[in-house]
């Protein structure tokens, strides 16, 4: 098998890393070689602690979710262990899809037994028996890995009847997707394991109570459950120094566009844009970066002070979402890039509730009218624009149509497009 591709991971090898410290260092395919670099000490710890031990150590390490929205992890674990239903069950979101991101995908494909590894430990902390793996499906190299990993630690006892004579019984399954970006909403996901098609579920009831088959079900993006192997072996005091007081531990970016050096770079929450940006070396004059995705929002190269954390991005009226940080020179036509976004939100909607179904294809329209006009030429579509997206955003079942207006806002708010 090929290795990713170098620019993938600019700082490979570097010392210093948490989450890509293994990445592009270890052969993702040996389970010798990633017990020689540290594997598998953190589940030890995690049969030392038992399941509230490993809870606890999650919660004080203030870890939250690194798909988008920030929930705090140790609360989920919490809430699922504690259903008297059963079964509880374990998902790991690996359907990454927002547009600009791919740090599950390196992890995944650099270090696929780390995440097996997180898992068996967050289904020992939960109580759960299965687990399940829902992988974008335009990612063939990460189900080879995760298939050849999961076979292996199977083989060797890390997963199976009774993983390392602990008397705990767990296994994973891999479920591909099939392209649909609305399948990594949560419930939508479930829905698509279960076979039904993939269209989100109104919330609450939250997956903690009900989730995948109606049971408990604690569902983590990739990159969440890889953080749990140094919030054990580190500690929670340790883990929970890195990074700012609302933002713990570190955090993995994808930095893509107009830059020498793409890629997925580690940095501890609270690193400024700026900083991160030079790491990978702009090229050309800066005109926007779009930061957290399409669903996310533009921000002026004047803004570059910003500190990358989820409570610095929201004071700075703007968000992390999945760590995309999508760097424009100006050389790109920003009504053409809107476009492009408008024409993915209309088509990614699943279609079930109106605002989305209808606001997604209102606001397409809109915006190619527009194109190419500015000043008051634009004024009645760019009131019809904020009249569509705060539909949108306030009557939209789920987090796509919530935000499908955010980029085309920020860019008439903040960039002043079609000025
Ligand atoms: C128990 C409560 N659980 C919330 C759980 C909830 C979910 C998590 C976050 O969207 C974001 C979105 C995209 N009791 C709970 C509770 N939960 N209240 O916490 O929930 P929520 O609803 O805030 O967000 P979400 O629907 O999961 C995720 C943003 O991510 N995004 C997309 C990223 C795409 C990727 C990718 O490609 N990998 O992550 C980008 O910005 O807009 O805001 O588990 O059940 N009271
Ligand atoms: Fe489907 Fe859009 Fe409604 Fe979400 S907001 S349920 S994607 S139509």
């Amino acid at each position: 098998e090929e290795p990713p591709p170098a620019a993938a991971v600019p700082q490979a090898g570097r010392a210093g890393l948490t989450l890509l410290r293994r990445v592009g260092v270890v052969d993702p395919a040996s389970l010798d070689d990633y017990r020689a670099h540290g594997g598998y000490t953190a589940l030890r710890r995690a049969f030392d602690l038992g399941p509230a031990g490993v809870i606890r150590e999650v919660t004080d390490s203030g870890l939250a979710g690194r798909g988008g929205a920030a929930f705090p992890t140790g609360r989920k674990w919490q809430a699922t262990a504690s259903q008297p239903d059963h079964p509880h069950h374990l998902v790991c979101n690996a359907d990454e899809s927002e547009p600009g991101t791919f740090k599950d995908r390196v992890l995944m494909e650099g270090d696929p037994y780390a995440l097996v590894e997180a898992m068996t430990i967050a289904a020992y902390a939960i109580g759960a028996r299965h687990g399940h793996i829902y992988l974008r499906g335009e990612y063939p190299r990460a189900a080879r890995r995760l298939r050849h990993a999961i076979g292996r630690a199977r083989a060797r006892g890390f997963l199976g009847d009774d993983v390392l004579g602990q008397g705990f019984a767990f296994d994973i399954e891999i479920r591909r997707g099939a392209g649909a970006y609305i399948c990594g909403e949560e419930t939508a996901l479930f829905n698509s394991i279960e076979g039904y098609r993939g269209e989100p579920r109104s919330k609450p009831p939250f997956p903690v109570e009900k989730g995948l088959f109606g049971k408990p079900t604690v569902e983590n993006n990739v990159e969440t459950l890889v953080n749990v192997l140094p919030v054990l072996t580190m500690g929670a005091a340790a883990y929970a120094a890195i990074g700012t007081a609302g933002s713990t531990g570190p955090k993995l970016f994808c930095v893509s566009g107009s830059v020498d050096r793409p890629g997925v770079y580690e940095l501890p929450f609270g690193a400024t844009l700026g900083e991160l940006l030079d790491l990978a070396e702009v090229r050309g004059n800066l005109r926007a970066v779009l930061l957290g995705g399409a669903a996310g929002g533009f921000v002026r190269p004047d803004e570059l002070g910003i500190p990358l954390s989820f409570e610095g991005t929201r004071e700075a009226g703007t968000t992390l979402g999945s760590g995309v940080v999508m760097a424009f020179d100006d050389t790109v036509p920003l009504p053409g890039l809107l476009l492009r976004i408008a024409r993915f939100f209309r088509d990614e909607s699943c279609g079930q509730c109106v605002p989305c179904r209808v606001g997604t294809v209102r606001q397409e329209e809109a915006l190619h009218r527009i194109a190419g006009r500015t000043g008051a030429g634009a004024a009645d579509d760019i009131a019809l624009l904020r009249e569509v997206g705060r539909a949108m955003r306030d009557a939209s079942i789920c987090g796509l149509g919530q935000t499908a207006w955010n980029a085309v806002e920020s860019a008439i708010d903040r960039l002043g497009a079609y000025e």
